[in-house]
């Protein structure tokens, strides 16, 4: 964060603050050199809402007011958006015909997507940039709920059956690629329903744009440490769903590949212990969670592929174990507790027989927590180096074989 850009959010925030708010601004001020990080966190809830797109978080009022509150009963306007079919301003503590009180993910409002019914925003992005899209979701009655995310031509349902947690909502991510300046970004509700008042929920839409580091010269992995990913709320501990990639050239996680029908959950060093850096991947899917990677290789060269496998420190049920598959190789790990450290470092060795490998990783087991023995978790991994281990291999033999000659000299002399 450049210091004009910093000055310009202290300026803001000292507007909208209390006396007592802007007098403690004004003394950090007048530090030179606060690390950047520690703005950035201390910011971080006026942050999230710059990454809203307009009226993301669906609090901005209709201009009649919201339906709640409303005395007509017309069609209602979504301040920011176009609809099309039914589409529902939906409030906290609203009950549907059944009786099952709505969720609405945070706030006070989110939308209701009735059958076939659409809302659509358009935002403006970079041609040829690569963007995620993170949004809350939570499905009604019908068991069967999906949402459609798109941004045309690209297009991805986001299955909403599985309840990943015991609070009925999570937050999920999709990626695309700008092929313009401007995009379209759409959600739908593919479903037919017979109970109008059905469909999903749709809350918290952010975008945030994808960088895709470079691969560090003593490591084939691409985002080893997972710390370039999609936007997550501060504020929010569910983490965030990857759903299935369709497209391998744009995932949220850039590098990563979920190539599962169930998703994995991107984690932040807030909510959860992580093992290296902000960001890591906890299985939560078992089988059906696979995360993975081409890696780029030499034929015929020995490699170790290692990784740290760990406790998200969420209340997961042990045990946790993954299965770690580098070429043709496949073993599985357990995690072993350790009061002294939530991970430990596991690795595999194989020989590479093309000039792309495949990595990749799934729980052993399906896990859940322990508090609600529903809410699905499991084993974290993080990073995830491949490298070639027969030229270190040799180093410690070098230094091995110099040292019994050296043992060997100290005997003659003696
Ligand atoms: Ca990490």
């Amino acid at each position: 964060m450049g210091w004009s850009r910093t000055h310009t959010v202290l300026t803001r925030f000292k507007l909208g603050g209390t006396s007592l708010t802007a007098l403690i601004w004004e003394i950090f001020l007048t530090v030179k050199h606060i690390p950047a990080h520690v703005l950035y966190l201390s910011f971080s809830n006026y942050l999230d809402v710059n990454r809203l797109v307009a009226n993301g978080d669906f609090e901005t009022p209709p201009s009649g007011g919201f339906p709640s509150e409303a005395i007509s009963d017309g069609p209602t306007e979504i301040p920011s958006w176009s609809t099309n079919g039914t589409v529902k301003l939906v409030s906290a503590g609203e009950k549907v015909s059944g009786g099952m009180l709505l969720i609405v993910p945070r706030g006070k409002h989110a939308v209701r997507l009735g059958n076939d019914a659409e809302i659509s925003q358009e935002v403006t992005v970079e041609k040829g940039s690569a963007y995620a899209v993170t949004f809350s979701a939570a499905r009604t009655c019908a068991q069967m709920e999906s949402l459609n995310v798109s941004v045309p031509p690209a297009s991805q349902t986001v299955d909403l059956q599985t309840l990943y947690n015991v609070q009925g909502w999570d937050p999920y991510t999709i990626s695309f690629e700008a092929e313009e300046d401007k995009a379209r970004l759409v959600f739908r509700n593919p479903g037919m329903e017979d109970d109008p008042e059905c469909g999903p929920i749709i809350d918290d839409i952010a975008i945030k744009k994808l960088i895709t580091p470079d691969k560090p010269k003593d490591n084939a992995v691409v985002n080893s440490g997972f710390e370039f990913g999609p936007w997550m709320f501060q504020n929010v501990s569910l983490g965030v769903l990857l759903p299935t990639n369709l497209d391998e050239e744009t995932s949220p996680l850039p590098g990563w590949m979920v190539e599962s029908n169930r998703a994995v959950r991107y984690i932040d060093s807030n909510h959860y212990a992580v093992p290296e850096g902000k960001r890591a991947v906890e299985l939560v899917s078992g089988k059906e969670g696979i995360i993975s990677q081409m890696v780029e290789t030499t034929p015929n060269k020995l490699y170790s592929l290692t990784f740290s496998l760990g406790h998200a420190r969420d209340k997961c049920k042990e045990p946790l174990a993954v299965m770690a598959f580098a070429g043709d190789q496949a073993q599985n790990f357990h995690y072993t507790p350790d009061s002294n450290s939530t991970f430990q470092v596991a690795s595999v060795n194989f020989t590479a027989k093309a000039e792309r490998t495949r990595i990749a990783f799934y729980s052993v087991y399906y896990n859940t927590r322990t508090d609600d023995m529903s809410s699905l978790c499991g084993p974290v991994v993080d990073d995830v180096r491949v490298w070639f281990s027969g030229s270190s291999r040799t180093k410690v033999q070098t230094l091995l074989g110099l040292g019994l000659a050296f043992s060997a000299y100290l005997l003659v002399l003696v």
